[in-house]
């Protein structure tokens, strides 16, 4: 049936290089010039799946249509109502908005250079956005409670799906960019990729967390955030790993605004933040690693304004070397098990101590030439786990990148300043969503 779908494929219509994604798919094995890398997950391609490949149109015409983007404020104060007729017309949002930015991101994938869509990884992705799309915009329409509670079991069912979509992506273009001349291609594809996702997730979050009841929370919008909090749960965090993976980790002082409270949205700075964190304290950790005892605090300043707020991340890590300075930014980019590191040969840096948390609690993994033997090695926590799955930034140099394309939806921005031989400062900076002054749409 496979050989049959293909004679049925339509022509795309940009031509010749654009072939029909089943047409690559199935043909890999025999595409020259690309190394066919036997994969499992390529088992579930489905012939529900295969069929989506060339069924194109309702896809093209979705294209076309405009995504529908809230302010948090829109979402926050859409009002709940006793009758629960808020999470039905938050279903009929969703059904008829995510279709739509599927289909947006399903054509970004058919724009990428040909030899790049041809990745096995990439493919792999592109198919699990269409077979989105379809599941998506085939569902009847959410007319009832019982249509809205397997509606949202559908949503939980691609969230679910999508988790390691950024794991996936690093390691396609990982694979495919010595093909690629301009590294704008892939930062700009991964810009909007990243950002619609995170946007896609936070519409679907808030969806499902309108079914519980949670004190100071409407959806997924904190009500009264105190950023002092978030901030010491990810130190917390950061220093577990840390601690895992060098034996020691540097303590972390909240300065500043410490006090302010106001919305905001968690689910950004629970990526952010710990990116930030973790880059500080590996610089701190390899800078100071001949005298752990009195490794420098890393310190984190708060400052609050009517507009905006911004948290200042600055460490005592040696900062970077010139020849960095421009890379830092770029997707890939990263020091870890490269040559800039000298010590990487046996040690993977912090960036990648996400996968010696993988091998396990007991230690039970390899173990790196330089790693100190942790003076109590937590177990690992659901959390810990939850977070290796959900970010997938295993020193695969997307900390920062992501960090900043995160920062930039969200109406802010990430700059930094470095001392070579000093440290680092990253201010991360974001517009408040309390309605006062404009702020992003999601
Ligand atoms: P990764 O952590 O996976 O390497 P990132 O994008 O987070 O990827 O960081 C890229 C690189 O930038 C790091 O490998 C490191 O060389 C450098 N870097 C980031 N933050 C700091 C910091 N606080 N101090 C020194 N170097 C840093
Ligand atoms: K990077
Ligand atoms: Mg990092």
């Amino acid at each position: 049936t496979v050989g049959k779908s293909l004679l049925v494929c339509p022509p795309h219509p940009a031509g010749a290089l654009e072939l029909c994604p089943a047409v690559l798919f199935f043909s890999r094995p025999r595409c020259s010039g690309i190394p066919y890398v036997p994969q499992p997950r390529d088992k579930s391609v489905s012939a529900r799946s295969v069929i989506s490949f060339y069924n194109q149109s309702a896809i093209d015409i979705a294209a076309e249509k405009p995504s529908v983007r809230l302010t948090p404020t829109t979402i926050l104060y859409a009002g709940k109502s006793p009758d629960n007729s808020h999470i039905l017309r938050s279903a009929q949002y969703l059904y008829k908005e995510l279709p739509v930015r599927v289909a947006h991101r399903i054509r970004d994938f058919r724009h990428l250079p040909f030899i790049v869509g041809c990745n096995p990884t990439i493919l792999h992705v592109h198919e699990l956005y269409i077979r989105s799309f379809h599941l998506l915009s085939e569902f009847p329409p959410v007319e009832d409670f019982e249509s809205e509670e397997k509606y949202t079991k559908l949503v939980k069912d691609l969230l679910d799906d999508h988790k390691d979509v950024v794991t996936l992506l690093a390691e396609g273009f990982r694979e495919s960019r010595k093909h690629i001349k301009e590294y704008k291609v892939i930062q700009e594809f991964l810009d909007r990729m990243l950002t619609s996702r995170l946007g896609i997730r936070m519409l679907a979050q808030h969806h499902i967390a309108l079914h519980q009841e949670k004190p100071n929370y409407v959806g997924i919008i904190c009500t009264q955030m105190s950023l002092k909090k978030i901030i010491e749960k990810w130190a917390d965090f950061s220093r577990q790993v840390c601690e895992y993976k060098y034996g020691f980790a540097p303590r972390v002082r909240v300065l500043g605004h410490v006090g302010v409270v106001f919305p905001y949205i968690p689910l950004p700075l629970d990526y952010i933040l710990p990116e930030l964190l973790k880059n500080a304290m590996r610089a701190t950790c390899e800078q100071h690693s001949d005298n752990p005892v009195n490794m420098p605090d890393v310190t984190v300043t708060i400052a609050n304004n009517d507009v905006d707020f911004i948290i200042r991340i600055s460490d005592k890590g040696g900062g970077m070397p010139r020849e960095i300075l421009e890379k830092v930014m770029q997707y890939h980019f990263t020091t870890c098990g490269s040559e800039m590191d000298p010590a990487s040969e046996n040690l993977d840096g912090l960036g990648t101590m996400m996968s010696a948390m993988n091998d396990g609690p007991n230690g039970a993994g390899p173990m790196y030439g330089k790693r100190q033997q942790p003076k109590a090695r937590n177990p690992v926590s659901e959390d810990l786990v939850e977070y290796v799955g959900r970010s997938g930034s295993n020193g695969f140099g997307f900390g920062l990148p992501t960090s900043r394309a995160y920062a930039e939806y969200l109406g802010g921005s990430l700059t930094y300043n470095t001392m070579q031989g000093i440290g680092t400062d990253v201010y991360l900076r974001l517009r408040h969503i309390d309605g006062n002054y404009e702020s992003f749409r999601i």
